[in-house]
């Protein structure tokens, strides 16, 4: 090998070590394919939606039987599962500002299980019952914030010595780890509560065939996996963020109308499936979702559906790997899922260095799903171009690219909780939304 191969080698290898950007895939916006997206508001029969009502009726449900059916798999009707509470004595955090409790929630079908523990933060001095925002995190609970008093979750974790999780078990060294990622206080400080979750709860991110996790508590009489339009794992993840708002919209310090879901990356994936499913989220937050989640998928920029349906075979279902390497063949793309939360609020961010989620095929998803936010009577995006970072646009669908890396950082935290209090709290600031 030449040294100046070696040198751009090293360059590449860099480049995605600090960027999180596997080398080899396409971020050249020339190399983007001509590609046309399907119309939401045009129906399977080819009829134009032109009223909410027929959107509501008619067109709302193909969308969301399209992408069940080809991308995320179809979550399981409702079943009875038997369900045992354990809740901690909530006690007093944050330096008095926060009441913080834990709440172990055990759903049982049969002789399978699945148990998660809510981390549940609620600003101590209240006028009513609180908004929230409710999220799952990558390493535990204990993770989201350094106090010793937090639970130490026991399940699954990735290995990853450096964050201390060791024979995939956290350790104590894995307090407040993503604590960065999470301003417990500044969320406190602004009226919220917040509502955690560790995902692996409901189900382990990796590929073990749906043996744990919840899948088996819905399997059929002699299922061992689910078919290939059921679930995989992130409709696992959405399950459980609909759990938890079974359990908040029971708490009377909750305002359970005001509830916010909101996820990162691969979390971030599974908000945007919770809150298209379950509409008793009345807002809903993308930061850095990318393929599969906010970016479009037939702009092939960045991760492809090839790429992370080889990498992560779990998360979506089987159906979906039809469409590897045959991004044109898909009967939707991302702005369908976008405009399934329509006309409740949502927010979509995206980060400059991050173009392995495809910044701009985030915001063009955000762009095509408009003109339903705007048939339901949401003042939605209005936006011509991508805007300039840290400059975020948009009314009820909001966007913001912000500088740096795949990340969740304050500037998006304020981002977020200035939007919550445009749509939650204070009625003077709606003439914003117009
Ligand atoms: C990457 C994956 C992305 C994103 C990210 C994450 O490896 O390719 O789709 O989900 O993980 O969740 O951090």
């Amino acid at each position: 090998m030449t040294p100046l191969c070696f040198f751009l080698m090293c360059l590449v290898a860099a480049n995605s070590l600090c960027y999180g950007q596997p080398a080899g895939a396409n971020y050249d916006e020339a190399r983007v394919p001509a590609y046309v997206l399907p119309d939401p508001l045009l129906c399977n029969d080819g009829t134009l939606v032109t009223s909410a009502a027929e959107w509501w009726s008619k067109r709302r449900p193909e969308i969301l039987r399209l992408l069940e059916q080809e991308v995320y798999g179809r979550t399981p009707a409702a079943k009875k599962l038997e369900i045992v509470k354990i809740e901690r004595k909530a006690r007093t955090a944050l330096n008095g500002k926060a009441q913080c409790k834990e709440v172990t929630l055990e759903y049982a079908s049969g002789d399978e299980r699945v148990t998660m523990t809510i981390l549940l933060y609620l600003p101590r001095v209240r006028r009513g019952p609180a908004p929230l925002f409710l999220g799952l995190n990558f390493n535990g609970n204990q993770s989201v914030h350094a106090d010793p008093e937090i639970l130490l979750t026991q399940v699954w974790m990735r290995n990853d010595s450096l964050s201390g999780v060791f024979n995939h078990r956290a350790s104590d060294k894995t307090r407040g780890v993503e604590a960065r990622r999470w301003p417990v206080e500044m969320i406190v400080e602004r009226g919220y509560g917040l509502a955690t979750i560790y995902y692996g709860d409901l189900d382990p991110d990796f590929d073990d065939g749906f043996k744990n996790g919840v899948h088996p508590l819905y399997y059929g009489q002699g299922q061992t996996r689910p078919a290939e339009d059921e679930w995989g794992a992130i409709g696992a993840w959405a399950w459980g963020l609909s759990r938890a708002m079974d359990y908040l919209a029971k708490d009377p310090a909750i305002n359970s109308r005001q509830v916010a879901v909101i996820g990162h990356s691969r979390l971030g994936k599974a908000a945007l499936w919770a809150g298209a499913q379950d509409q008793r989220f009345a807002l809903v937050i993308s930061n850095n979702s990318g393929c599969g989640g906010a970016a479009l998928s037939k702009r092939i920029f960045g991760e492809t559906v090839e790429r992370i349906n080889t990498h992560f075979p779990h998360w979506f279902c089987d159906r979906f790997k039809r469409y590897n390497g045959r991004e044109q063949d898909l009967p939707v793309d991302q702005h369908f899922l976008l405009s399934l939360i329509a006309p409740r609020p949502l927010y979509i961010a995206s980060a400059e260095q991050d173009r392995w989620a495809d910044p701009k095929g985030e915001f063009l998803s955000a762009q095509a799903a408009d003109p339903v936010f705007h048939l339901l009577g949401n003042a939605g995006l209005n936006a011509d171009a991508l805007p300039a970072v840290n400059v975020p646009v948009g009314g009820g669908l909001r966007y913001h690219i912000r500088t740096g890396k795949h990340d969740v950082t304050d500037y998006d935290w304020q981002q977020y909780l200035d939007f919550a209090d445009r749509c939650f709290k204070k009625k003077a600031a709606k003439a914003a939304f117009k």
